[in-house]
Parts: C-alpha cells; sequence; structure tokens
C-alpha cells in the first residue's frame, strides 16, 4: 500500500493558509490524486471548515486546541480522512497562532515511526505587507511577544511562502524575497499568489521533491505563550432573519467598516477577521487581515434572501471579553438596528492557553 503524503502548510493569521490549501487541492485533484484536508483552531465553528467543505473537499478538523496539543486528536483525524476516502495526500493547516511544529508534530511523527505515512516539508507561508511591518519596518501594533511568534514560525520552515505576490510591486517583491532569504537561510524561498494561482505549482514540486530538514527551534515558550494570550479569539455562529430580503454583501461591508472603525479608534490590530454566510446554495466569503486594509471579498453572495446562516472567526491582539464587547455593538449596528433580527446559536470568546505540547522531541 501506498503511503499517505502528508503536507503541512503553516504561518501567521490571515497569511492565506487555507486559499493555499484550496489551490494545492485542486492542483492534485486535477492531476489525478485524492486529497484530504484537516483544518484546526483554538476554539470550534470554523469558517475555513466549512469554506473548503464548499469548495468540495473533504475536510476535517481538530478543535479547541493547535495541533502540537492535541497531538493523538490529529493523528485520529488523519485515520479518519483514511477511512473516509483514502486520500493519497492530506494537507494540514495549522491553527495561525501555532510555533515549534518540527519539535512537537514532525520529530514525534517520526519517532512514531508510522508506516503508512510520509511528511513532506514544513511550508511556512508568510503575508508580505505583515513581513514588512513586524519585521523589516518595526511599525506594527501588535505587541512584540507577537512579532516574536511570526519569527518563530518562519524560522522552522523548510520552505518559506512569501504570498499576496499580486498586491506587491516587482520592486517590493525583489526586496522582501532578498530580505527573507538573507535572514532565514535555512530556508528555500518561493513568491506567489494563492489566490491567482501564481507559482502554487513551483512550490508543489518543491514540496514533493524535497525533505524536511527538522530543524528544532530553539523557542521561549514563556514568550510564545504570551504571544497567544495577547490574542483575544471569537468564534460565533449564528442567524440573520429579516421580513424583508437582505443583501448580505452590503452587511458584510457594514460590519467590516464598523469593525475597522472600532480598532483603528484605539489604534488595535486585527490578525484575521472572516466571516461566511450561507443561504441555500448560494454564500459569500471575506475577510480582513490587518486594520489598514480593506475587507477583501473571496466570494460575493449572488442572490438577496431573508435568511442567512453566518459564521464569524475574529482573532486580535485585543483582550477578548473587550472583543466581545466590541462585536456585539458591530452586529447590533449593522444588522439588528436594521431591522433584521440576530439569533445567536454558539459564540467562543477566549485567550489561547498557555501551549503545552502532548510531545517535544529537540
Ligand atoms: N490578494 C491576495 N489575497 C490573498 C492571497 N492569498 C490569500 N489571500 C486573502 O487573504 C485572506 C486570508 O486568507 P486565508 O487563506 O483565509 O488565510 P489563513 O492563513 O488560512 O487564515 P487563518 O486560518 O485565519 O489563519 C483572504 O481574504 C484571502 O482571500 C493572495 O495570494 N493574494
Ligand atoms: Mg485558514
Amino acid at each position: 500500500m501506498s503511503k499517505i503524503q502528508l503536507v503541512i502548510v503553516g504561518g501567521f493569521l490571515g497569511s492565506g493558509k487555507t486559499t493555499a490549501i484550496l489551490n494545492i487541492a485542486n492542483y492534485l485533484v486535477g492531476h489525478g490524486k485524492k486529497v484530504g484536508v484537516v483544518t484546526n483552531d483554538q476554539g470550534a465553528d470554523l469558517v475555513d471548515t466549512h469554506f473548503l467543505k464548499l469548495k468540495g473537499l473533504t475536510a476535517v478538523e481538530v478543535t479547541d486546541g493547535c495541533f502540537c496539543c492535541n497531538f493523538d486528536e490529529f493523528l485520529d483525524r488523519i485515520n479518519k480522512l483514511s477511512q473516509l476516502n483514502m486520500p493519497d495526500v492530506i494537507l494540514a493547516e495549522p491553527v495561525g497562532s501555532c510555533t515549534d511544529l518540527i519539535a512537537t508534530i514532525y520529530k514525534p511523527l517520526n519517532a512514531k515511526n508510522i508506516k503508512s505515512i510520509e511528511i513532506k516539508p514544513f511550508s511556512v507561508i508568510a503575508d508580505p505587507k505583515r513581513l514588512k511591518k513586524l519585521i523589516l519596518d518595526k511599525n506594527s501594533n501588535f505587541h512584540s511577544e507577537i512579532n516574536y511568534l511570526f519569527m518563530k514560525q518562519l524560522e522552522e520552515a523548510d520552505i518559506i511562502v512569501l504570498n499576496k505576490i499580486d498586491l506587491l510591486s516587482k520592486e517590493e517583491k525583489d526586496d522582501l524575497i532578498q530580505f527573507v532569504k538573507e535572514n532565514f537561510k535555512n530556508a528555500e524561498v518561493l513568491a506567489v499568489s494563492a489566490k491567482e494561482n501564481i507559482n502554487i505549482d513551483k512550490w508543489i514540486e518543491m514540496i514533493f521533491s524535497k525533505e524536511s530538514a527538522e530543524n528544532t527551534l530553539d523557542i521561549d515558550y514563556d514568550i510564545y505563550g504570551q504571544a497567544e494570550a495577547y490574542l483575544g479569539w471569537l468564534n460565533l455562529t449564528a442567524t440573520i432573519d429579516s421580513e424583508t430580503e437582505i443583501d448580505i454583501n452590503k452587511i458584510i461591508s457594514e460590519i467590516s467598516d464598523k469593525l475597522r472603525e472600532e480598532f483603528i479608534k484605539i489604534n488595535q490590530e486585527i490578525a484575521h477577521f472572516k466571516l461566511l454566510t450561507v443561504s441555500g446554495n448560494d454564500w459569500a466569503k471575506a475577510s480582513i487581515s490587518d486594520i489598514s486594509e480593506q475587507l477583501s471579498f473571496d466570494k460575493r453572495a449572488q442572490e438577496i434572501s431573508s435568511n442567512w446562516d453566518i459564521i464569524l472567526n475574529i482573532r486580535a491582539d485585543m483582550d477578548d471579553q473587550k472583543l466581545l464587547e466590541i462585536i456585539k455593538r458591530v452586529l447590533q449596528e449593522s444588522i439588528e438596528y436594521k431591522g433584521g433580527t440576530l439569533s445567536v446559536s454558539n459564540i467562543q470568546c477566549f485567550k489561547p492557553k498557555q501551549p503545552n505540547p502532548t510531545h517535544r522531541i529537540k
């Protein structure tokens, strides 16, 4: 029996992991491979899992903590995917606040000597604008511990994938590639656009032709834990009902405009805000991965409807209770004051716990 190839795609919140995974999966499926995806989050009710399923992929999730702290659940999901569709390739997306995966996933998996799995090199995606703000210009609103986490994520990469190059000039792109090459000498560096499908084939070739160097990070878990603790986390599922038909694209834009205004007012940074709405077969998805940037729609709804399911995930450098207060106000102003009814079925709001990996092998 041939081995399942396990491809892990990490990187900071909002860097483009899910977009890239979708593109890699489409490419592989187009080349006759069977693919499964494992998503991951500190909470439940994930935009990513729903989105990938809407796109026709088989996706399962590890919730309520990162892969490293839920190693057995991670293995269990790989087994589940094997039973569901015997994939040739499993693409796994660790939560964007997680690092140290070589020591906590790669090495433990190898130590277990699981015959059915072959683990491929570790790709870490970087959003170039965030990279510039955090490391090059050092002018981000994030706490310095979050910058540390961002750096550590890149340090352990076998392949650093500079994403979103469609948003850069040639000069900006060349400067950033040079910077990454000079500062992260252990990694291969590749510039791509996951959204515009630029260089995804080159990346896939790199993933399947190389092995991980498995360089264990030198990392201070107190700083790493503090970085995670600074991140307010909010996952919400709800339905919006109205007596009249709703243009959900307009509501999504209003929610995000108000949210950005609130963050700009208090000078705090969003790591990633993403929202998925579904009504029958129609759906919309949008996200903000930096307060200085406008909302970006991955897909707009095609129709108007009086009833929408909504999943909202937000991660920000903000106290969780303050984040909850802001979200409640924003939703009230964008939905309830406009005559809609918001019925919340689940809401989780917290700070991630101190990372405590199941295994850590230096
Ligand atoms: N312009 C541009 N936008 C991109 C690209 N890749 C991703 N995005 C956008 O960036 C936003 C975040 O992308 P995701 O794929 O959700 O990022 P992620 O890393 O999975 O985010 P988390 O799971 O929350 O950590 C979305 O709005 C994407 O459409 C790209 O290559 N170019
Ligand atoms: Mg994602």
